[in-house]
């Protein structure tokens, strides 16, 4: 039975990690929420309606490491930077929502449905890192195809919803929503004061997500450039991105060019990603982010549609692939990646 600690469990994924860790399957002895000392003695047994074993939040500087089996972190890259190592040193797993440590090569970038081979053995930093979430609904659909053909290039555009900036954009996507709705005439300032996007989202598409780089490209397109090709294995797979935030609550949306090596046609990948665990294929329709967000009951499943093969290029496929980012994109992940290590017998 595991003791774990929530570390942001008062933020947008955090919160979802109580969730899922709420009647699911990990055998769970005790949780911990950890957030910052602002919310030191919230209950959030209560606030979120769980039944599960949880005292009140724990301050970060509060928490004693020893004795805990899990530590799923969800608090900003910093904080993971600045607690992560400490965390595994005492002997806890440290499953990390961030980007700190993906890149590491002694840290493995884990999609269960994916690459749980990376598991196999319990890394001498004891930390696994969890993929950014518009990184994960993408390999989930990308690696049928790659064993069906084998991936030669991406290229991408990614829509996604406001939930990504954390309860802060989730708020402010509402508050401009109902100022854009009630002075309709009033152009946006995008002087204002710059907000969780940079810029007003309401009824507006934002085509920065983070900062860019000397190249151009934002974070969040480098990141998407880089953890494929980790997580799959392909060093060299030509893939990029531009990322999009746009004004949807909840769900990631991805418009995916891909070539395959091998000649394909519709139905043999719609074949594939039907067989694949986890993905919902839609033959006819397609799925969209608020109705993905309402019918999808545990937000669990990659939903994928409009599956096209170029008529003048069999090696060129199209597809369109929404997910839950703070579940399918964030706590899920993490707390499979938690069931894949407590199998391979990682823990204490
Ligand atoms: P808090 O609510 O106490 O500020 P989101 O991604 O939704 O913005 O959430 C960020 C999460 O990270 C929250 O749970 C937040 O807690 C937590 N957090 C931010 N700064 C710290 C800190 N210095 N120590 C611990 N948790 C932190
Ligand atoms: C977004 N993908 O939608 C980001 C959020 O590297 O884990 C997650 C950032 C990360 O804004």
């Amino acid at each position: 039975m595991l003791n774990i600690a929530v570390i942001g469990a008062t933020g947008a994924v955090g919160r979802e990690c109580l969730a899922l860790l709420d009647g699911g399957t990990l055998p769970v002895k005790r949780v911990t929420p950890v957030a910052s000392a602002r919310s030191a003695g919230r209950d959030l047994r209560a606030e979120l309606g769980l039944a599960l074993d949880a005292g009140p939040v724990v301050a970060l500087d509060s928490l004693d490491p020893d004795g805990l089996d899990v530590a799923v972190l969800s608090a900003g890259a910093e904080l993971s930077r600045r607690e992560g190592r400490r965390l595994a040193a005492a002997g806890a797993l440290v499953v990390d929502n961030s980007s700190a440590f993906r890149m590491d090569p002694g840290v493995p970038l884990v999609v269960p449905q994916v690459n749980p081979h990376t598991l196999a053995t319990r890394p001498p930093g004891g930390i696994a890192a969890n993929p950014n979430c518009s990184t994960i609904q993408l390999v989930r659909a990308l690696h049928p195809l790659h064993t069906l053909a084998g991936l030669e290039s991406v290229v991408l555009t990614t829509y996604q919803a406001a939930s990504g900036g954390g309860l802060r954009g989730l708020g402010e996507l509402a508050r401009d929503s109902r100022h854009a709705l009630e002075h309709p005439a009033a152009a946006p300032d995008p002087a204002g004061p710059p907000g969780r996007f940079g810029q007003p989202l309401a009824f507006n598409l934002v085509p920065e997500i983070g900062l860019a780089d000397g190249s151009g490209f934002t974070h969040e397109e480098r990141k998407l450039a880089r953890e494929p090709r980790k997580i799959l294995g392909l060093p060299d797979l030509r893939l990029t991105a531009t990322a999009v935030r746009v004004p949807v609550f909840h769900c990631h949306s991805e418009a995916v060019h891909v070539r395959l090596r091998e000649p394909v046609t519709a139905a043999l990948v719609e074949d594939a990603l039907a067989a694949a665990p986890g993905i919902r294929l839609y033959r006819g329709g397609y799925p969209m982010p608020r109705t993905v967000f309402a019918t999808d009951r545990d937000r669990a499943l990659v939903h994928v549609g409009r599956v096209r093969v170029e008529p003048d290029d069999p090696h060129a496929v199209w597809l369109w692939v929404v997910a839950d980012n703070l579940r399918v994109g964030a706590a899920l992940n993490a707390l499979q990646i938690v069931e894949t290590a407590v199998a391979a017998g990682w823990l204490r």
